[in-house]
């Protein structure tokens, strides 16, 4: 970090001298709490703000990452990501990948945000990085603009060290993240939450979880969520990676019962929190966009509630006495109609469900059906007569 100078003011080899408005030399001024370069003929402070740059974190099919070294100053010679500064009115995103361009030869699209980070520098004073890590990267790969070179390189000993600690930590951010967004199916979600009926048939696991997932999945379930309330959690982390890979294979919405850690290092595309568990609000802080946040509810207030809170969608029951949920009342046919034409987001029935009352739910509106005990026999034929509606 560069030194303060003894105005209070970060030590910089280039000063603006005069102002931009007027021309006339600057001075300094004590202004809203700080020094401030300041006209005393436009009786004005002139503000500094830190320049807006991007860098392009690039992954080659072999786990390398692309450099690029730079002929210009500052830090000329050294290695650093590709990217620059953003221009006048352009999207932040497109500036990124128009440098990696122009740097590269390379063509690509943003992936995910690799985070933000504030460099010093002695040419430009503050520069505040915004990085993006770009996929589906095509094109021949030839250094350009501002640099003579331009080559992947494997994390760790091999590669050069890196010019801008920011454009470091932004490379750690999407290392520290690469394991969540390879198991996470990021934009294959293949169900439309706008939909009220997008699961049909909810399938919850309970006993043999990742048998019931294949029989599931093979009879086209659009949902599985892994319920597990007993196994230690190393066990159940295993158990969640393996069903995200069947349920990978067949395109079907993965979420996880009650733990969040979970959810996030198997790759589940959501979680499914009870009304004691985390709250909505602490859980977004701390999974990525689109996660999908389901919440129990047993009540039009607590339905609404959730809604209000931000849930994906609910789960509304116990609707029949259950002994997979003892100790809760049933709410009935009734509470089930009055939430559904109360909240706007999908309502997923649940509790004694079997295929004998489904039709009775129907009736009230209801257009989704969770189920444990009801899919331990015949998984595939009640699953199928669920979705295509036969019941
Ligand atoms: N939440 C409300 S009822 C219930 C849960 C988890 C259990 C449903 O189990 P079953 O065997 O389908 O009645
Ligand atoms: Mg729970």
């Amino acid at each position: 970090m560069t030194p303060d100078n003894h105005n209070g003011l970060r030590k910089k080899t280039q000063e603006k001298l005069f102002c931009y408005f007027c021309g006339s030399r600057l001075t300094e001024k004590q202004i809203e709490g700080r020094r401030r370069l300041f006209c005393s003929r436009c009786n004005r402070p002139i503000y500094e703000n830190p320049l807006p740059a991007t860098a392009a974190v690039v992954f080659n099919e072999n786990r390398e990452i692309l450099l690029v070294q730079r002929n210009v100053e500052p830090k000329i010679g050294q290695w650093c990501l590709p990217g620059g500064f953003v221009e006048l009115f352009e999207e932040p995103e497109k500036a990124c990948l128009r440098e990696l361009t122009e740097e590269t030869g390379l063509e690509g699209e943003i992936d995910y945000w690799a985070g933000n980070a504030l460099s010093d520098s002695p040419v430009y004073k503050s520069v505040i990085v915004m990085g993006y890590g770009v996929k589906n990267v095509r094109g021949q790969l030839k250094a350009g603009d501002d640099c003579d070179n331009a080559v992947f390189f494997k994390p760790g000993a091999d590669m050069p060290p890196i010019a801008f600690r920011s454009h470091l930590k932004i490379l750690e951010n999407a290392l520290a993240g690469e394991t969540m967004r390879k198991n996470a199916r990021a934009g294959t979600l293949s169900l439309d939450l706008s939909d009220p009926g997008c699961f049909g048939a909810y399938v919850i696991t309970s006993g043999l979880h990742t048998e019931l997932a294949k029989k599931a999945c093979g009879a086209g379930a659009r949902v599985l969520q892994y319920r597990e309330k007993r196994a230690n959690r190393g066990e159940m982390l295993k158990i969640a990676c393996e069903i995200r890979k069947i349920t990978a294979a067949s395109n079907t919405l993965f979420i996880v019962n009650d733990f969040i850690d979970i959810a996030l290092l198997a790759g589940a595309d959501g979680v499914h929190l009870g009304q004691d568990d985390i709250p909505i609000a602490e859980a977004r802080k701390i999974t990525p966009p689109g996660f999908i946040i389901g919440v129990s509810t047993h009540s039009l207030t607590q339905a609404l509630e959730a809604e209000k809170q931000g849930a994906d969608y609910i789960g509304c029951g116990p609707v029949f006495a259950t002994p997979t949920k003892e100790n809760y009342p049933p709410i009935g046919p009734d509470t089930v109609k009055q939430v559904i034409e109360s909240v706007h987001i999908p309502v997923v029935t649940i509790g004694g469900l079997d295929l004998d009352n489904i039709p009775l739910l129907r009736k009230v509106g209801a257009r989704n059906f969770a189920m444990v005990r009801a899919l331990q026999k015949n998984t595939e034929t009640v699953i199928e007569k669920i979705n295509q509606e036969i019941i």
